[in-house]
């Protein structure tokens, strides 16, 4: 690499080392945990998070709302976002799930690229959700690192880092669609996949079971579950995304278990079975690696089967452990 890309800030040296999956698979069960979503009432990762803080079994700091960052952000409000988590929140509560946090807000716009094209050179959008990340980051090692889950956009772990880059050796991003949806903001996720250490699972390159392949969640599973508001709640979007998936008019993909690969990979290692790395050439250009530098981990091969049995164990056990 020569002296001028370095001082562009162009194809970059990754600033931590870039996870491997067996160090994903070993993490201790103890890390803390942040959840960092755009909406909760449109996933069942979330109660399955909120399954294991009930039953003890996941140090979960915070949940944070980054805003919908569709079409540049001019889509949705935070408002919006807020009332979703509210309700999703308070219906796992009055099922009689404990331990489950407020939420706090994050980043609720894109970045401004700077001119220079250094991303230290960027200003970082300020948030409570930013703050904790960097509190919670900041009390957390390399060792027993903050694990923070994303399910929307990258901008409020990006925005943390920013605020205080010493954070990036303390912290694990299980990401979804880094690529899709979520990954709007390409500044965004040039940031975390440059400065921090992350893994991916995203519709490019494999998404969850779709037709004729079983769901992960399929519909007949429920009756063996104790009833409640959470149940149903779990069940409705599980209806939704087989109907969608099945009608003959203009079906739609199954977003199986949504944002939650990463939760699985952490909780049980041996779902996440093979991984392809990749390496980022800037903002809008990276490609898979085989070897020599990469940046971060794209899920390749995982086992859908043993998830959903982890899944429906985890909910059944926290249903009966309920006051
Ligand atoms: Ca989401």
């Amino acid at each position: 690499m020569c002296l001028c890309s370095v001082l562009a800030g162009g194809p970059v040296a990754p600033s931590v080392p870039p996870p491997t999956l067996s160090e994903l698979r070993r993490l201790p069960r103890n890390c803390p945990i942040i959840y960092d979503n755009d909406w909760l009432r449109d996933v069942t990762d979330d109660e399955y998070l909120f399954a294991k803080a009930h039953l003890g079994e996941a140090n979960l700091r915070g949940l944070i709302l980054t805003k919908d960052l569709w079409d540049q952000g001019r889509l949705y409000t935070v408002e919006q976002g807020l009332k979703d988590f509210r309700e999703n929140i308070a219906i796992a509560r009055r099922s009689g799930w404990r331990s489950i946090p407020d939420v706090t807000v994050g980043a609720d716009r894109v970045f401004q690229r700077p001119a220079s094209g250094r991303i230290e050179d960027t200003k970082p959008i300020p948030s409570a959700g930013a703050e904790l990340i960097v509190r919670e980051a900041g009390k957390a090692s390399p060792a027993r690192p903050l694990i923070v889950v994303v399910g929307g956009p990258l901008n409020t772990v990006a925005s943390a880092y920013l605020m205080d880059p010493s954070i990036a050796p303390k912290m694990i991003v299980l990401m979804t669609d880094i690529d899709g949806y979520n990954g709007q903001d390409k500044w965004a996720n040039y940031i975390v996949t440059t400065r921090c250490r992350l893994a991916n699972f995203g519709a490019d390159p494999v998404w969850w079971p779709q037709r004729p392949q079983a769901p992960v969640m399929p519909l007949e599973r429920f009756s063996s579950l104790p009833d409640s508001e959470v149940t149903r709640e779990i069940r409705r979007v599980a209806r939704e995304f087989w109907e969608r998936s099945t009608r003959k008019e203009n079906p739609v993909r199954d977003d199986g278990f949504g944002d939650g690969a990463g939760l699985f990979l952490f909780f049980r290692p041996e779902t996440w079975r093979d991984v392809r790395k990749v390496r980022v050439n800037g903002p809008d250009s990276r490609e898979y690696v085989t070897e020599g530098r990469y940046h971060y981990l794209d899920a390749w091969r995982l086992d859908f089967s043993l998830m959903r049995e982890e899944f429906f164990a985890t909910i059944a056990a926290a249903l009966a452990k309920r006051g």
